[in-house]
């Protein structure tokens, strides 16, 4: 079906959670959108030669290497996809720009806000020259998503007023479930706060169109201390240390569980976060609620095909909350899908973001989120770590440069 005419070549570092999900969107993109770039799976890069070889056969990856910085550097790559844990996200992507290639980087962006100015400032540079860059906040792409954001835009809601968004968790509420890479803070950089809180920044302010301007936090660690993991922990195990001390076999854990605050939108919105790790049967909660003075819209991932909408300008006898089941071909990516009433899920907000930015190479469109929009959410989230440590004194966040 595709009408492409030129090859874009995919070097993608990192084949767990997140790289089999990228995996997935280009295997399928050009299957699915036409679009003027065809995506070839040319290499993955992981760190042991044995199991790199075994995912890229399983992936669908022509080749594999254990070698990021050959991998950067090659001539027949002209896109570097990190799916890597947040502590070489710098480190890679600032070398791809710098080697004039297309990067699509995982999220949260860096580990902290020094790094993301560097990488937002490499990216700048780089895009002067041509070259791409992209922050994979994958719940922008969810076609109900990108509806909301298009009603909010149209007026649908008047004046927002409140912003109620939450993203909750259970998965590490066993207080002997291992202490993975993303309960450690030299890996991650934060726990819930960064991992899931980031979407949840990311995305209320992209359907709201307003920046968050100021925040009050405060930051809970329930468990402190946790198994030192095996090599078959699951899904985010790998590498720790145990460094910390803590009781024999135990390792500190280092990051949030738990993150709330409360937050000021510059364009006068007011609004609550929170994002938990310990939500009991909570699985990917992530809900978000938007107030206007025209009406209200509701997402919940659970049920991500559809979009709740009350219509405050009806009679009084006709409002009431609506459910938007999004699957029209006149909804947000849904043409390239199944006809109305067929839903989609998860992977196929990876497949979109791939489409995305494929369309903007090709064009030499902007992209987003940019690496300055990565930049702001990480801005609020090092607002949040301060503000939490300082017993939730309030802190302007600044506004990053665009
Ligand atoms: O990006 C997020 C992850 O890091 C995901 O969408 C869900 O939360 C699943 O794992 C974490």
């Amino acid at each position: 079906m595709s009408t492409h005419t030129t090859d874009l070549r995919v070097g993608m570092i990192g084949y767990a959670f997140m790289g089999t999900a990228h995996s997935q969107a280009w295997r399928t993109v050009n299957r699915v959108f036409d679009l003027p770039m065809q995506a070839r799976m040319a290499v993955v890069c992981g760190r042991g030669e044995a199991k790199v070889a075994e995912a890229a056969a399983q992936l669908g990856w022509q080749e594999h290497t254990s070698d990021w910085r050959a991998l950067v550097a090659r001539d027949d790559v002209d896109l570097i996809d990190i799916c890597t844990p947040g502590d070489s996200h710098a480190e890679i992507a600032i070398a791809a720009l710098d080697a004039g290639k297309h990067v699509l980087c995982e999220k949260p962006l860096a580990n902290t806000l020094d790094e993301a100015q560097a990488m937002a400032a490499a990216a700048a540079r780089a895009a002067a020259l041509g070259v791409r860059s992209m922050c994979g906040f994958n719940y922008r792409r969810v076609p109900a998503v990108s509806l909301m954001r298009r009603m909010i835009a149209e007026g649908r809601l008047g004046e927002i007023r409140h912003v109620r968004a939450v993203y909750l968790q259970d998965w590490i509420t066993d207080p002997e479930f291992p202490l993975v890479w993303r309960l450690q803070k030299d890996k991650a950089g934060s726990g819930a706060l960064g991992d899931i809180g980031a979407h949840i920044i990311d995305l209320t302010q992209y359907v709201v169109g307003q920046r968050i301007a100021g925040v009050s936090a405060l930051t809970e660690t329930f468990v402190k201390h946790r198994p030192l993991p095996g090599a078959s922990s699951g899904l985010s195990a790998a590498a720790s240390d145990g460094s910390g001390g803590g009781p024999a076999g135990r390792g500190e854990v280092t990051v949030d569980d738990a993150a709330l605050f409360l937050a000021r939108l510059d364009g006068g919105a007011i609004a609550t976060y929170e994002a938990t790790r310990f939500a009991t049967g909570r699985k990917n909660g992530l809900r978000v609620e938007i107030n206007g003075s025209r009406g209200s819209l509701v997402f919940d991932f659970e049920r991500m095909n559809e979009l709740e909408f009350y219509d405050a300008t009806l009679p009084a006898a006709e409002q009431g909350f609506t459910r938007i089941l999004v699957t029209e071909p006149t909804h947000p990516y849904m043409s390239g899908w199944w006809p109305p009433g067929h839903l989609i899920g998860y992977e196929h907000s990876f497949t979109h973001q791939a489409r995305d930015l494929i369309e903007a190479i090709a064009t030499g469109a902007d992209v987003a989120p940019s690496f300055a929009d990565a930049l702001q959410v990480q801005l609020v989230l090092d607002a949040v770590v301060r503000s939490a440590q300082l017993g939730s004194t309030w802190l302007e966040v600044k506004s990053a440069p665009t």
